[in-house]
């Protein structure tokens, strides 16, 4: 990140005086697509989409190298069951039944792949149907479970992933998935979770989106309050018609085709489907852009009663580990401070996201810890002991961006 994107970047949240990103830009009409990687750098996304928090579609030049479009890939375009099998048939995958609701989500069992992959040869068999029902392959932890080594790279624009930075450093967890299923899957409505981003590259197969800016979905809920499940079943569309109309512009339709890269923004609500036999990889991901709206939708998740139980169970997250997360993050940009050079600020964008991008992380971690530390419910926490306790660390990072403003 050169200077004038952080001085941008900064004014854009001070701007907001502290409302969320994403919900004073205006909607765009349609999704754009990125053709050429040689003119796209990571400041032309970070301006353009990140910041303001908009889908984009990026062209398959951006996947071309990837591993995992020659071997899990045959020459026709189809999943290459054989490689799979012979290198992941072991592994125990968790699936999901996509003609099952359960609250707002489908009910998931785990099976070995080798078995995911001859239910999967079946239904192809069987005109794309199944005694089983119609089963998505979903959330696989590959990169956790196995060496994801030489199958992707992780593209530059997605490269500010605290998230996965942060299970990285615990060596517990991730958020990097594989989903893989034939025709006729799909995602039911939802927002992803902790309000983070998410990235979605085809291997091969084709997906449709439906994309809902934040905000919209509020004229969707039904009079119980409910989000609907599936945006496109025809009973939801005929309940819509009465009792009253409510106000709903048509969702942003994108069709993702093999090799291609989406980048869903902070928030927004969204349903896929599979329109061939599909296999993709797809992260979430939060940083400095979308930190606060993970902030406040944690402290939305907090219930009347029972707070902390009830937001563990929401989210999987309750404060003290949200201020764990924060805790991590800033210790290891604060390290990087201490290397800056204030002679040489400025970096090309090929070695890391460099300096300028460090100071405009402490800045985000800076201003959302702030809110956390006189959230009355985050009082309530017994952080004596902490390490460091979370004023202190306001403390220190405060210091840092007063040092490091005039960079
Ligand atoms: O591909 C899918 O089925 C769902 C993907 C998704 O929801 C996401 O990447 O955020
Ligand atoms: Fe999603």
């Amino acid at each position: 990140m050169d200077r004038e994107t952080r001085v941008f970047a900064e004014s854009h949240f001070r701007g907001l005086r502290g409302r969320l990103p994403g919900g004073v830009c205006p909607t765009p009409d349609r999704v754009d697509f990125i053709e050429t990687p040689d003119s796209f750098s990571y400041t032309d996304f970070f301006k353009g989409y990140l910041l303001p928090n908009v889908p984009c579609v990026f062209s398959s030049a951006f996947t071309e190298g990837w591993g995992s479009r020659r071997h899990w890939v045959t020459p026709s375009g189809k999943p290459d069951f054989d490689y799979l099998l012979q290198n992941y048939g072991d592994v125990v995958v968790p699936v999901a039944n996509c003609g099952v609701q359960e609250y707002n989500s489908n009910p998931k069992e785990h099976m070995h792949l080798r078995d995911y992959i001859s239910y999967w040869k079946d239904f192809i068999q069987g005109d794309y149907s199944s005694p089983r029902g119609c089963l998505y392959l979903k959330d696989w932890h590959l990169c956790r479970d196995f060496s994801a080594e030489g199958l992707f790279t992780l593209p530059v624009y997605f490269s500010s992933d605290w998230l996965n930075e942060y299970w990285d450093a615990l060596d517990v967890d991730d958020y990097r998935f594989i989903y893989m299923g034939p025709t006729g899957t799909w995602s039911p409505f939802h927002a992803d979770i902790f309000r983070s981003f998410s990235w979605s590259v085809n291997i091969c197969g084709r997906k449709k989106w439906l994309f809902f800016p934040p905000g919209q979905e509020e004229a969707l809920r039904d009079c119980h309050g409910s989000l609907p499940f599936d945006v496109t079943a025809p009973a939801f569309l005929d309940s819509r018609l009465c009792p009253v109309p409510k106000h709903c512009s048509p969702p942003l339709e994108v069709t993702q085709e093999a090799g291609e890269m989406v980048f869903v923004p902070s928030g927004w609500h969204h349903q896929v489907h599979n329109l061939e036999d599909t296999i993709s990889i797809n992260h979430n991901w939060v940083n400095g852009c979308n930190l606060a709206n993970m902030w406040h939708f944690l402290q939305q998740e907090l219930c009347a009663v029972q707070r902390e139980v009830i937001m563990k169970s929401c989210s999987g997250i309750n404060f003290e580990e949200f201020y764990h997360f924060l805790k991590v993050i800033a210790e290891k940009r604060l390290l990087l401070a201490k290397e800056i050079d204030p002679g040489e600020v400025e970096c090309s964008e090929r070695s890391g996201l460099g300096p300028q991008q460090t100071i405009f992380d402490i800045c985000r971690i800076a201003e959302v810890l702030a809110s956390v530390v006189v959230n009355p419910d985050f009082q309530r926490v017994d952080t004596s002991m902490f390490s460091p306790r979370p004023e202190d660390l306001l403390q220190q990072l405060e210091e840092v961006v007063a040092a490091t403003e005039s960079l």
